[in-house]
Order: structure tokens, then C-alpha cells, then sequence
């Protein structure tokens, strides 16, 4: 038995499990589903705060009573983000940044999710990666088919840097050859988001106009 070795015993002895182990930074996890997607508008509204991480123990106990990724519903997203950062595009230390997401098949990768987003989480708490004033949090979304994690950074035009940190977040996760690391600067997502209302507007509009001629022609 494990608690007969006397290294052990003496191990056990010399811990002392009051003591907490500080973190660098306090993070902050924020979870949300809006349960089907929404727009940029009413995003935040689902965003709700979790708990803070301010020691080793904390993040431990923290991971430990969340849910698994893989078994959250679609459309959900974790969020760790250091304190004071909320994790939007629009915050400040983000807006000039982006993000480096790793997309993952969800059938293929199964509960190896959880590995991954720990592993994440780890590089990042422990500021594993050699850009630490960079980072700004983490996520990791459920879709339908697939599974996010991301690395958000506060910025986005060192193509250098970029690529450093991608080699270094390929090595820290162990990826697969065939898992691939995208950069996207926050603007490109903002821009999408605003050409995608864009044309919606201008659909309904022109669906406005066609049903208000067919009510004339009819009258
Ligand atoms: P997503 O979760 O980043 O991507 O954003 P997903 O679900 O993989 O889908 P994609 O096809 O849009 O890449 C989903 C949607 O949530 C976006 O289209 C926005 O409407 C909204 N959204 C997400 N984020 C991270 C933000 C944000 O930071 N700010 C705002 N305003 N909206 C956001």
C-alpha cells in the first residue's frame, strides 16, 4: 500500500496543506451558453463570472467542480482571462490583439478535450509561454461538430511573434501534425461580424420593400 512507504509518510508529514501557492496573475473564469448563437449586440449578456484564481489551489479546485468540456451543451465557452480583462474583443488590453484558435473534430477527440484545455490552462497560469505580458486569457468553446481552445493575445501585427507563439503553443498542447493553429486579429472577427449585420440589414430591408409592394399591388 502506497501509504506504507515511508518516503511517503514522511512526505505527507512535512506537507502542509494550508499553505496556498500564489499565482503570478489572478484570473478570472467566465463561462457562458447562450444556447443558440447570438449576435455581437447581446453577446455579453450571457457572459457570467465563475470564480477567481488567485493560487495553485484555487485553479485545482476550480477545475475540479466545473463541468468537463466534454460534456458541455453546444455553444458553450469557458473563459480564463486575467483579472481586470473581460473576454470580449472590445476590451481594451484586447482590441489591438487576437486570437490563436485550435480547432479539434469533436468525434476523433472525445474527452481528450479536457486534456488539451488543461494543458492550455497550465501554460498559461503558469506563465509557461515566453510572451506572458501578451496573454490575455484563454477559451474553449462546444460547437456541434468541433471543439475551440484559443490563446488570446493583446497584439497582432508582429507576423514574428505570431509565429513564435504558435510553434510555442504546438509544443506545450503536443499537438497532432494534422491540428493546425489560426491566427485571427479581433478586428477581422469585429469586421465579419459588422459585414454579416450589414447584409442582414440590407436583406430584411429589401424583404420590407418587396412585401410593402405586394400589399399596394394587392390593395
Ligand atoms: P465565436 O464564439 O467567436 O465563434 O463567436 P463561433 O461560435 O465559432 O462562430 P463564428 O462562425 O462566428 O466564428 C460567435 C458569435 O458570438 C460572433 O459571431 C459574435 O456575434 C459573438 N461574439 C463572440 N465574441 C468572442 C464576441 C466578442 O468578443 N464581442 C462581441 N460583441 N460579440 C462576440
Amino acid at each position: 500500500m502506497a501509504s506504507a512507504i515511508p518516503e511517503v509518510i514522511k512526505a505527507k508529514k512535512t506537507i502542509d496543506y494550508s499553505v496556498k501557492h500564489s499565482l503570478q496573475n489572478t484570473w478570472t473564469l467566465w463561462f457562458d451558453n447562450p444556447g443558440k448563437k447570438t449576435d455581437a449586440q447581446s453577446w455579453a449578456d450571457n457572459l457570467k463570472e465563475v470564480s477567481s484564481i488567485e493560487t495553485v489551489e484555487d485553479f485545482w479546485s476550480t477545475l475540479n467542480n466545473v463541468c468537463k468540456i466534454n460534456h458541455l451543451a453546444p455553444n458553450s465557452n469557458f473563459h480564463l482571462f486575467k483579472q481586470g480583462i473581460r473576454p470580449e474583443w472590445e476590451d481594451p488590453a484586447n482590441a489591438e490583439g487576437g486570437k490563436y484558435g485550435i480547432q479539434f473534430p469533436r468525434s476523433k477527440t472525445g474527452d481528450a478535450i479536457n486534456d488539451y484545455w488543461m494543458n492550455l490552462l497550465l501554460a498559461v497560469i503558469g506563465e509557461q509561454l515566453a510572451i506572458e505580458d501578451e496573454v490575455c486569457g484563454a477559451v474553449v468553446s462546444v460547437r456541434k461538430s468541433f471543439y475551440r481552445i484559443a490563446l488570446w493575445t493583446k497584439t497582432s501585427k508582429d507576423e514574428e511573434q505570431t509565429e513564435k507563439i504558435s510553434k510555442q503553443l504546438r509544443d506545450v498542447l503536443n499537438l497532432p501534425e494534422e491540428i493546425t493553429i489560426d491566427f485571427v486579429p479581433h478586428v477581422d472577427s469585429t469586421a465579419k461580424v459588422a459585414a454579416t449585420l450589414a447584409s442582414t440589414t440590407l436583406e430584411e430591408n429589401v424583404t420590407t420593400e418587396e412585401e410593402s409592394a405586394t400589399t399596394k399591388e394587392e390593395a
